[in-house]
């Protein structure tokens, strides 16, 4: 009986909110754009230069409002949820242009509201739009997304389900001090905070150590744990699975039942809303992954990260009856899969990141069952950090990228001081991208002296100034492919 009443103020509430929006949207048309990804992945860089690139009327050949000049301007205006941060795009900015470095990790939920003028290319669409569309980017960690599935499993399913996981191998070692303290409590004693604190303590830093970038593992939820936001500390935040519980049901005052509430109020006070909140009312959808960071560990993390698309796209999923559908306001009905960086490569090998981004994808959206939504793939570098160039070696010509490395970035036992531009001969994806995929294939986690791509960490690039002394824009890799696809259509 609980159960359904929830459901049924939920749906109500969506309702209204429907109504409202649909409401709202007559007088402005408005799109909502989630970012999302794990974290690094590259969110905060690609909303940075998505908005400097339109509104410093960038370089942007494949998205069509651009090129054929129907973009009369393009700015910032207030964004429609006052309880949402701002995403802080000039400060973003300042970092990526004046300081020439890349922006801090951001650990939360953002949202910001860009609004475009621009003339329709048809007639009738003239006569009858408003010839203003409001883009309203939120960003969010992908961690979070990855919380859906608790919202229906039991206290007990999730407690078998992580032991499960952490006595695979590949986690095995990482969970052994979390393990070892679990061991040793009797879930049936008294609640006591601080077995409760110790608990929850070791096993957030077992999620976070599999994160870890030699590891490279995907995510396990609860995704707060990994990145908390406000939440740190408090009662909702501070359970953790319990071992040997069976069917048992807890007794009152029990650890067992302590942490049992915790976890039902983990998923009432910080799931639903959530979702709720940010997730149902999405229009549209890009995920960014660090395909470079994957390929470059081997196939156990390629696979480790299509698991993660797969989890991902199917919380994108509508299906009948699950709580999710019940909620969906709106239908995203474009989801693109960006694997950004792409400016580590050198571009004879963008369409084979491309390609393999694709297969993932494709890999992804059948696991995940996935229907409803257009989904494409981009290869990209959302700012480009490097230039292309040659360099010969005996009789061979290589091709290079060129870029300034990172204080502190090595190759081949140099450590560069961030000031020097430096020439590196990137490698080649593989031609058969069967072999990125293979899992009886090398793990260069295991064996990290033959890494797939030599990668360093470059500067973000020196912008060229006008003869006025004006910045032009960020420069990028098919940046404006992804934006054709995620608003193109809106701006015809
Ligand atoms: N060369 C290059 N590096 C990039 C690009 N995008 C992101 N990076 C690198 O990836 C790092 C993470 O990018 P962010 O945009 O901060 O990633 P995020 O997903 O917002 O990360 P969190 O806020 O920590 O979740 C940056 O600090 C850069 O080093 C890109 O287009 N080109
Ligand atoms: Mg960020």
């Amino acid at each position: 009986m609980a159960s359904s009443l929830t459901t049924f103020t939920d749906e109500a509430r969506i309702a209204l909110d429907t109504l409202s929006g649909r409401a709202t949207g007559l007088f402005s048309p408005s799109l909502r754009l989630g970012v999302t990804g794990l974290s690094r992945a590259g969110k905060t860089v690609f909303i940075s230069a998505f908005v400097h690139n339109l509104i410093h009327g960038g370089r942007l050949p494949l998205f069509e409002a651009q090129k054929s000049g129907r973009i009369a301007r393009a700015f910032l205006e207030q964004q429609p949820d006052d309880a949402v941060p701002r995403f802080q795009y000039e400060d973003h900015i300042t970092a990526l242009v004046n300081d020439r470095v890349w922006p801090d990790s951001t650990r939360a939920i953002s949202e910001l509201r860009l609004t475009i003028e621009y003339e329709s290319a048809s007639g009738w669409n003239r006569m009858f739009s408003s010839g203003k569309l409001s883009v309203d980017i939120v960003d969010y960690p992908g961690e979070w997304l990855l919380d859906l599935p608790l919202l229906g499993k039991s206290f007990a399913d999730f407690s078998r389900e992580a032991l499960e996981m952490a006595t695979l191998p590949v986690r095995e070692d990482l969970s052994r001090a979390w393990r070892a303290i679990s061991a040793e409590i009797d879930p049936n004693a008294d609640a006591d905070e601080m077995t409760a604190r110790r608990l929850a303590e070791s096993f957030a830093a077992y999620l976070k150590a599999c994160k870890l970038d030699e590891r490279a593992l995907s995510t396990l939820p609860p995704g707060r744990f990994l990145m908390p936001g406000d939440l740190e500390g408090s009662p909702a935040l501070t359970f953790a699975p319990l071992a040997g519980l069976g069917d048992r049901r807890a007794r009152n005052g029990s650890l067992h039942a302590m942490m049992e509430r915790r976890y039902e109020a983990y998923k009432t006070h910080v799931v639903k809303p959530f979702f709720r909140e940010h997730i149902t009312r999405l229009d549209r959808q890009i995920v960014l992954i660090d395909a470079m960071q994957a390929l470059n560990a081997g196939p156990g993390a390629m696979a480790d990260l299509e698991r993660a698309v797969t989890e991902i796209l199917g919380c994108f999923r509508p299906g009948r009856g699950s709580f999710i559908t019940d909620l969906f306001s709106r239908r995203i009905d474009r989801i693109l899969v960006a694997a950004t960086k792409a400016d580590h490569l050198h571009h004879e090998s963008h369409d084979r990141l491309q390609a393999i981004v694709r297969r993932l994808a494709d890999r992804a959206v059948a696991r995940a069952n996935f229907t409803g939504a257009d989904v494409d793939v981009v290869a990209m570098a959302a700012v480009r950090a490097t230039r292309e160039g040659t360099v010969k070696q005996g009789r061979e010509t290589l091709p290079v990228i060129i870029g300034t490395p990172i204080a502190g970035e090595k190759i081949d036992g140099e450590t560069f001081d961030g000031k020097t531009e430096t020439a590196i001969f990137p490698g080649d994806l593989p031609e058969n991208i069967d072999a990125v995929f293979d899992l009886s294939g090398p793990d260069h986690r295991q064996d990290s002296t033959d890494p797939a791509i030599r990668f360093v960490r470059f500067r973000p690039p020196k912008l060229e100034r006008t003869a006025e002394g004006v910045t032009l824009s960020l420069p990028h890799i098919r940046l404006d492919r992804a934006l054709q696809f995620l608003i193109g259509d809106h701006l015809a």
